[in-house]
């Protein structure tokens, strides 16, 4: 037998890269791989939420730079594809507060805002959330119920946010909320009286994430808390869209990480004849098959990157990746789930973790369905959400 001469990277993309990206890349692989990839299974079966990880990404300094606006989107793609390599819910924690939080302060918060939030969020002193769905109101954020009203010296907050990452860790939130029937941004510190947060317990998919609930009960928060640039709706959505950009990288991430333990795991073991279950023609189909997926998945994410890095990226164009990226990476984990036989249910191996984690990251930041809906709107014309 001749050992293999390429594993899934068949279009040599991470060639590509240059010396700082291949760095990053490199930095990031190894973090997987020493501080997620041993322990994270147990974590996951046991519901455990790893604090100490939280100053360690921190140190990573990538959140720094997006702090302060320096890493190039095709780097920072590379990043979330890495660490959702090891895990979909480390890479949720760098989205949401690389592209959610600090994102949309850099994008819509006054000075004072940035003064205030961005350096802590960047070492990850401080932790932030995105509170935009609601029990009630999840694909169709417009309808929320959460409400804003102006007082003599700010605002009043009353509402209630579900499901949201971070929730119950966060120093601050940032809450969308309805100003006179018109949406707008607010960063609410966490200790303020009246804001509580509740751990959502029993998931079985991003069972090592914190998701929370958050419930304002006449929040008051000056003037100072209104994102002055978050002027409605769209603002949210500008925001969301970023970090989908990187999910597009990340499930790609998953991905990789299932071929390479299911590849590896065929070449390995034996049946029929001494033979190894590399060596039929079923098996290999369905690695071909795959290592297309991923390749495509990758090419997506890059080309949107390139967009992205020369300002013309279009929502439609995220929502197509994001639509097919998420839902290819789940058929790959499920294919390499098969390919395993009963050690792919095992938590011995990572596949049967991404696989349930994936499942949140197809529902999270609009689902499968909405981003058809996004993506047949562009190409019809006729908007088909009601
Ligand atoms: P509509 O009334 O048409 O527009 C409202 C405002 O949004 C703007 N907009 C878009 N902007 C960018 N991309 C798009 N695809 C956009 N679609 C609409 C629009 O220009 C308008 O702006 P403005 O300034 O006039 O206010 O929108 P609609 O209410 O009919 O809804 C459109 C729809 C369904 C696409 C939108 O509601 C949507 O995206 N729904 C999905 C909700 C979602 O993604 N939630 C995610 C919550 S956060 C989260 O999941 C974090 S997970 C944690 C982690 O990432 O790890
Ligand atoms: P629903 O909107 O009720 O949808 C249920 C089903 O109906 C889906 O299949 C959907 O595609 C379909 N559907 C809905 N409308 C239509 C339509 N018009 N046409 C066709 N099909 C439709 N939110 C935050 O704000 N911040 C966070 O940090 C955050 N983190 C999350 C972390 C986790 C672990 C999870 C699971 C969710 C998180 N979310 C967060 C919430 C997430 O964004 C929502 O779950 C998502 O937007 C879908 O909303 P929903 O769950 O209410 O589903």
């Amino acid at each position: 037998m001749k050992p293999p001469t390429v594993t899934h990277d068949l279009y040599e993309l991470d060639q590509d890269w240059n010396d700082e990206q291949r760095a990053v890349m490199l930095q990031i692989r190894k973090f997987v791989d020493q501080e997620i990839l041993p322990t994270i299974n147990e974590e996951h079966n046991n519901e455990v939420l790893r604090k100490d990880l939280i100053p360690k990404i921190g140190q990573l300094g990538i959140l720094e730079m997006l702090a302060e606006g320096s890493l190039d989107p095709v780097t920072y793609g590379i990043v979330c594809r890495e660490l959702e390599r090891g895990s979909s819910a480390l890479r949720s924690i760098v989205s949401v507060q690389g592209s959610l939080v600090i994102g949309c302060i850099r994008d819509f918060a006054s000075a004072e805002q940035k003064a205030t939030w961005l350096t802590k969020l960047g070492t990850m002193e401080a932790i932030g959330c995105f509170g935009l769905t609601e029990p009630d109101f999840g694909s169709n954020p417009a309808g929320m119920i959460t409400r804003a009203e102006k007082t003599s010296s700010g605002f009043v907050l009353n509402g209630s946010k579900c499901w949201i990452t971070n929730g119950t860790q966060a120093h601050v939130a940032i809450v969308w909320a309805k100003l006179d029937g018109v949406v707008k941004g607010f960063l609410v510190p966490t200790n303020t009286p009246g804001f509580t947060a509740q751990s959502i317990k029993g998931k079985w998919s991003f069972r090592t994430s914190d998701t929370g609930m958050l419930f304002l009960s006449n929040v008051e928060v000056p003037e100072s808390a209104l994102m002055p640039g978050a002027k409605s709706l769209g603002a949210a959505i500008k925001t969301l869209n970023n970090a989908r950009y990187g999910i597009c990288w990340g499930v790609a991430g998953a991905a990789r990480g299932c071929f390479e333990e299911a590849r590896q795991y065929v070449i390995d073991r034996v049946q029929f004849d001494g033979k190894p279950l590399a060596s039929h023609q079923l098996i290999q189909n369905k690695l071909a098959w795959m290592a297309a997926e991923i390749t495509n998945m990758e090419l997506m994410s890059k080309r949107l990157g390139e967009l992205k890095a020369a300002g013309r990226v279009k929502p439609y164009q995220v929502s197509l990746a994001k639509m097919n990226n998420c839902r290819k990476a789940i058929e790959v984990a499920r294919v390499c789930r098969e390919l395993m036989g009963a050690n792919g249910i095992h938590s011995e191996y990572h596949i049967g973790r991404r696989m349930v984690d994936l499942e949140t990251v197809l529902t999270y930041e609009g689902t499968e369905h909405i981003h058809s809906l996004i993506v047949g709107e562009n190409l019809t014309g006729i908007p088909a959400y009601s």
